[in-house]
């Protein structure tokens, strides 16, 4: 293959960052917000600050979009909180939280950044699981539609590009971790249940988007990590094609194709599970027709085969940043996921790959011939200030760079990838290490130690931005639209 020295991006490639609502937003009981059952799981990550501050964006809401602006901006990824907006039972719409969301995505506009908007970013208001009985209950479809009707009507006019539920392949194939699982009895079989019904709420927004939203497109967000075969034993190839199933693949083919595969109908078939589905459920799937698939990617893994004999391991994630504390799952008669001696991995243990998103957009462009974008990539670290007070994240810009080049490259093979936005804006907080794991481009000064005294003594500290060296470097590539990498580049070799 022959490539230009460096690969061309489109004319109107949309370049920007990532947030969602929990991890950036505070304000947690402000304006009217009633609790999510996010926030009861931030709690349980001690001492790791939860998410009653984050990055306070509620009260800098100017401040940052400014700051995207002088960056060169050109899209912007956040997410809506549903308990924001529909705090109650009663289903009314909280006009303060409506008014929120309404002045950032008209500050975004005035500053020529397009909004790429998240329904559901694990933001479940706590109403809908204690009254409802949460996804474990399909009475959460109706909430649910009525939640993405108001978030249609109210911001459909200026919002065009939709998304529907982030990373419903990782709720359900890692359900600890989030909570997700929390409630079930047996969650070997409730998880197909629990995954029949988030997937009737994502078609029911989808439908919805095409009917409320002039010119509106709509996608899913599969966090994807491409699993690598760890030898060429042809076993190792078939535990490769399991874990990519049970991991990323069973959802990626029920989003596009609107049923669910040969694969997944024999397992429930050899293992008697009952997904649940009711009349007018496959209707209702077959009919929503997605436009996009936005692609979240930090990382690849690698399979080994796992024989039946095998003992189980669940995946336990790193939640410290001391590196060495993860473990790989082992699923007998699947497969294992392995180390990859082939690259380095960052203090939480997940692999720095950048190939892995030539891969991933390669993958998705092959299989399912709809335009993709990037929603989520980045680099988790422990960072301070250095005695001049600034951030020098030297690893973050040469992940970014890195991980970039692979993605024009994807472009260059021919995928049709409309934006990148690397998470994250800010600093923000992270799913279970509080602040003290760092993905931003720009930094928030404070630790978790003091997020957790603030909640004590009831005063918000000031959360300074201070733009990072990546703040800079990342400005410089976008605002050439690809031409000023700053750097060399390693060609993945
Ligand atoms: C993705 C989630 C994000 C974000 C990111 C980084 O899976 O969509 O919400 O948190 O992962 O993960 P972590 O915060 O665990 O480092």
């Amino acid at each position: 293959m022959h490539y230009n020295q460096h690969p061309r991006f489109p004319q109107n490639f949309m370049w920007g960052a990532s947030s969602a609502a929990w991890q950036v937003e505070g304000a947690v009981a402000e304006d009217g917000r009633t609790p999510a059952i996010i926030d009861l799981n931030s709690k349980t990550k001690a001492p790791f600050a939860d998410n009653s501050i984050a990055a306070d964006h509620y009260h800098h809401v100017k401040e940052d979009v400014a700051l995207m602006a002088k960056c060169g901006f050109s899209s912007y990824r956040f997410s809506l909180s549903w308990p924001r907006i529909i705090p109650a039972s009663n289903g009314e719409v909280n006009q303060a939280g409506i008014s929120f969301y309404n002045n950032l995505i008209d500050e975004l506009k005035a500053h020529n950044i397009e909004p790429i908007v998240t329904l559901y970013h694990y933001d479940m208001p706590l109403w809908v699981e204690e009254e409802l009985g949460g996804w474990k209950s399909r009475a959460t479809i109706a909430a649910f539609e009525h939640y993405a009707r108001t978030c249609f009507e109210a911001f459909g006019d200026r919002v065009k590009y939709w998304l529907s539920i982030n990373e419903q392949n990782m709720q359900i194939a890692y359900g600890d971790w989030l909570g997700v699982s929390k409630g079930c009895n047996d969650w070997f079989r409730d998880q197909w249940r629990v995954n029949h019904i988030i997937n009737l709420c994502h078609a029911t927004a989808v439908n919805l988007c095409h009917e409320l939203v002039e010119g509106g497109k709509i996608g899913p967000v599969p966090g994807m990590v491409p699993i690598y075969p760890a030898s060429s034993h042809p076993m190792d190839q078939i535990a490769a094609m399991n874990a990519e199933e049970f991991t990323e693949k069973i959802w990626n083919d029920t989003y596009v194709f609107g049923r669910y595969s040969n694969f997944l109908q024999a397992y429930w078939r050899n293992n008697n599970i009952d997904p649940g589905i009711e009349p007018g459920d496959e209707e209702l799937m077959a009919s929503a027709h997605i436009d996009f698939i936005a692609v979240n990617c930090y990382r690849s893994n690698t399979a080994k085969w796992a024989p039946a004999s095998a003992k189980p391991q669940a995946y336990q994630l790193n939640k410290t940043g001391e590196k060495g504390k993860l473990v790989f799952p082992v699923v007998p008669g699947a497969y294992q996921l392995v180390r990859n001696p082939h690259v380095e991995y960052t203090d939480w243990d997940w692999e720095i790959d950048p190939v892995s998103l030539r891969y991933v957009l390669r993958y998705l462009w092959d299989h399912y011939q709809l335009p993709l974008m990037v929603t989520e990539n980045g680099f988790g670290a422990h960072e301070h200030k250095d005695e001049n007070g600034e951030i020098h994240d030297q690893a973050r810009i040469n992940y970014l760079r890195e991980n970039i080049f692979q993605l024009g490259l994807a472009i260059e093979d021919g995928c049709e990838v409309i934006s990148y936005n690397p998470w994250s804006f800010t600093d923000l907080l992270s799913t279970g290490n509080g602040i003290e794991k760092r993905y931003g481009l720009v930094y928030i000064d404070v630790t978790d130690d003091e997020l957790n005294q603030a909640q004590l003594s009831g005063v918000v500290p000031p959360c300074t931005r201070i733009e990072k060296d990546s703040f800079t470097w990342y400005s410089k590539l976008i605002t050439s639209n690809g031409t000023e990498w700053g750097g060399d580049i390693s060609h993945g070799c």
